[in-house]
């Protein structure tokens, strides 16, 4: 404990770690002090005639903590602002490709590119290898239902993001909704993720950029009410198909697969890029019959329809 008189007669006392020495300033208004090796806090109580006047401020080492509040991650099940990345800076809790935040939104200090949109905020500007990270607490281990929300403008962009906990991938692509606007916001279809309670660290991982993400969401259960991209329009001629089955999908396929009745999966095409919307499939070799043609779209979703041979 160190007391400065103040000049006005004001008793100014500091609490100060316990391995922490004093440098300067113990009467002035700025005390130098070495920091000891421990994590502790800074306490400053004033008091003179006015009254009493308490602050105290936990100092931390360089690391990473949860954000915005360093003691409490993020618990699962919850939805996480994407600005809410964790505190420690590049390459610690991210990794951003440009220098210095290129939005006008929240953490303007950090190089994550962020904004605010309608009566939220999210992250922008996003390139490929980009990543962000959240501390999180997991209190019951077991399945949860993990989904993005996410606008594009950017009718070719793909993504994918990867979801990583703890090191190991857990989701290996979540694409992002083009929605055609980058303040029009779709939720990325759920997929399960299984988490154990030693999970602490989750990583939103950037395969490509082209869209804005707003939120992280990790639930209990899918909610009923959803706002996603509708799947696109699947139109197959000609059916009957004798050899060359045509594929229309007006705004973009991602891949296409054709099966059999008892879901054996007889072709499958290679990733398409979005910017294909014609597509042809031969039957040639397939045996008369009932087939189910399944295209993936731009979203991850997927539009099916029944051809007959
Ligand atoms: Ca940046
Ligand atoms: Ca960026």
């Amino acid at each position: 404990m160190l007391i400065a008189p103040g000049t006005d007669g004001s008793d100014i006392t500091w609490d100060l770690p316990a391995d922490a020495t004093l440098v300067s300033g113990q009467a002035n208004d700025t005390l130098v002090f070495n920091w000891g090796t421990g994590q502790d806090t800074v306490k400053l109580h004033v008091e003179n005639t006015c009254g009493t006047w308490d602050l105290i401020h936990t100092l931390r080492h360089y690391g990473q903590y949860a954000y915005p509040n360093p003691e409490k991650p993020h618990v699962i099940p919850c939805i996480i602002s994407a600005d809410n990345y964790d505190y420690g800076g590049e390459g610690v809790a991210y990794h951003d490709v440009t220098g210095g935040n290129s939005g006008p939104g929240p953490r303007s200090n950090e190089s994550v590119d962020t904004e605010f949109s309608g009566t939220g905020t999210d992250v922008g500007w996003i390139d490929a290898g980009e990543w962000l990270e959240y501390t999180i607490r997991v209190p019951v281990a077991g399945t949860y239902y993990f989904s993005l929300l996410t606008s594009s403008a950017n009718e070719n962009s793909r993504g994918p993001a990867k979801i990583i906990v703890n090191g190991t991938t857990k989701i290996t692509a979540m694409y992002p909704s083009m929605s055609g606007s980058w303040t029009v916001f779709y939720q990325i279809p759920y997929q399960s993720i299984t988490l154990a309670a030693t999970d602490t660290l989750l990583r939103v991982e950037m395969g490509s950029g082209g869209f804005n993400l707003a939120n992280i969401s990790i639930l209990e259960h899918i909610p009923t009410s959803v706002t996603e991209r509708p799947a696109e329009n699947l139109t197959v001629y000609p059916v009957p198909v004798k050899d060359i089955l045509n594929i229309n999908c007006p705004a973009g396929a991602l891949q296409v697969t054709v099966s059999d009745l008892s879901g054996r999966v007889l072709y499958s095409s290679q990733p398409k890029s979005f910017t294909e919307t014609q597509l042809e499939v031969n039957f040639e070799s397939f045996p008369a019959g009932m087939y189910v043609v399944s295209l993936t779209d731009r979203n991850n979703r997927t539009a099916i329809s029944k051809v007959v041979k």
